[in-house]
């Protein structure tokens, strides 16, 4: 009778436990990222920015803010070249928020050998900005470091707030970050002078020259420029009231820009445009700071653009913008934008369809840039140690419930809490989670009785291999 009772009992708890775990299942098809970091690559020197080349080779760029330029050749293995793709550090100005910053390559690359890059340099003791076409050499793993061709360049009256991201739009068009021209308060309020290309977003054409008589600008201004034929407004402006905006990116799927904007003393913020905006928007500043209006400055007549997101001094001091993950190995992360800031370590999630659903993930700070590889994949550069991260959401391997850390070795629980030996899958890692901080290489193990396919999903995530 008793051993009865217990077998109805032990059936009864199975089928409670099948029905928990059947409903957890449910509430996994539909779950937040998980966002978590573990390193790819060290060595650099204060990288910020990451480029890919979109040809396929799935080849990592980064830019460090020195002048050099080098190539994680193989992510799995974190595979550093020995030569560096572009080596200008002798040309460039470099140190605090000067340097080589900014990375992109040509939309049609590699059928189009160029790529552009974006820097600061000291002439006749002018600290200006400069954009400059690059070619690639016979070498794929090499730039013609004799083929620049200088786009443009504008004055830059302080040494901070360069800003410096360029990108490709979905219009094949050249976008520019310019930052206020630095100090604080933006004391000349070039933000909001419509004459200075300083604190905007530019768009140019890089497929012509409508400057034949100017050696140093050789670009073409887009017809459907918002300001074209407005008297007093530059007509390579696509948006103006920047600040700082030091990254931006394009939605890869939708074409929407993001560009986050650093702030002064109130808040960092967010700014989303939709693609097929007209362009135009003034984003405020210096008379608004995220949605605060401080008053350094008056803003010119018209309406301003507020961010779709924002936050207070005690979160950050300083965003570093990121892109919308659409890659293939986390279903969960698709359509969210993760942003951080330089100075808490904070990271957020923004649903790129609903800016109401945002997480934060307290994980690693001066964290200076995030960038996209050939596959959608995403990396984040931390300036002081050198090392590039993978963005990670640990919700992506069914049936693993649970992250601890032993020994030096980082093991994944099932929902049935195996403890047999661990597997070790993958080299020494750093590895950075909400609920776990570790600052020193550790191995990565994993309970020897998941099933193979969990296992195998791991393997891929940890190893990056798509
Ligand atoms: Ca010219
Ligand atoms: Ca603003």
């Amino acid at each position: 009778m008793i051993l009865k009772i217990d077998a109805d009992f032990y059936l009864m708890i199975s089928r409670l436990l099948f029905f928990a775990f059947f409903v957890a299942s449910l509430f996994r098809v539909s779950a937040q990222p998980q966002l978590e970091l573990f390193s790819v690559a060290t060595g650099f020197s204060s990288p910020v920015s990451i480029a890919n080349a979109n040809d396929g080779s799935n080849r990592l760029f980064i830019v460090e803010r020195g002048g050099q330029i080098k190539i994680i050749n193989h992510i799995p293995t974190g595979t550093v070249l020995p030569l560096p793709f572009l080596n200008i550090s002798g040309i460039i100005a470099s140190g605090g928020e000067s340097g080589l910053l900014g990375l992109v390559f040509h939309p049609q690359f590699p059928d189009t050998p160029y790529f552009f890059v974006n820097y600061t340099i000291n002439e006749t003791g002018q600290l200006k900005t400069k954009v400059v076409r690059y070619t690639v050499s016979a070498d794929p793993n090499i730039a013609d470091i004799n083929s620049a061709l200088q786009i443009l360049e504008v004055d830059q009256p302080h040494d901070n707030h360069n800003a410096g991201d360029i990108k490709f739009g979905p219009d094949g068009y050249l976008y520019i970050t310019m930052g206020d021209g630095g100090s604080g308060e933006d004391p000349d309020n070039y933000a909001q002078d419509t004459a200075s290309l300083l604190g905007s977003l530019l768009r140019i054409d890089i497929s012509g020259d409508d400057f034949p008589a100017d050696p140093d600008a050789n670009y073409m201004i887009p017809p459907t420029n918002p300001f074209v034929g407005f008297p007093g407004y530059r007509e390579e402006f696509w948006s103006i009231g920047l600040r700082n905006p030091w990254r931006i990116s394009f939605d890869r799927m939708t074409g929407d820009l993001w560009i986050a904007d650093v702030g002064q003393v109130m808040r960092e913020e967010v700014n989303f445009q939709q693609n097929g905006s007209a362009g135009g928007q003034n984003y405020g500043w210096s008379c608004k700071e995220g949605n605060q209006s401080p008053f350094f400055n008056p803003c010119i007549p018209g309406p301003l653009t507020d961010p779709i997101f924002d936050y207070v001094r005690a979160d950050g001091r300083s965003i570093t913008g990121g892109f919308v993950y659409r890659g293939n190995a986390f279903s969960n992360l698709k359509g969210y934008y993760v942003v951080a800031d330089y100075a808490t370590g904070n990271f957020w999630t923004i649903n790129s369809t609903n800016f109401n659903d945002v997480t934060k993930f307290p994980l690693l700070s001066n964290i200076a840039s995030f960038g996209e590889s050939d596959s959608g994949e995403l990396y984040a550069a931390k300036r002081n140690s050198g090392t590039i991260y993978r963005v990670f959401d640990s919700t992506a391997c069914e049936d693993v419930v649970q992250i601890s850390v032993h020994n030096d070795s980082l093991y994944l629980a099932d929902s049935l809490i195996n403890s047999d030996a661990p597997v070790t899958i993958g080299p020494a890692i750093q590895y950075f989670s909400p609920n776990i901080e570790l600052s020193s290489p550790f191995s990565v193990a994993i309970n020897a009785n998941f099933e193979a396919q969990t296992i195998s999903c791991f393997q891929q995530i940890i190893t990056g291999q798509f």
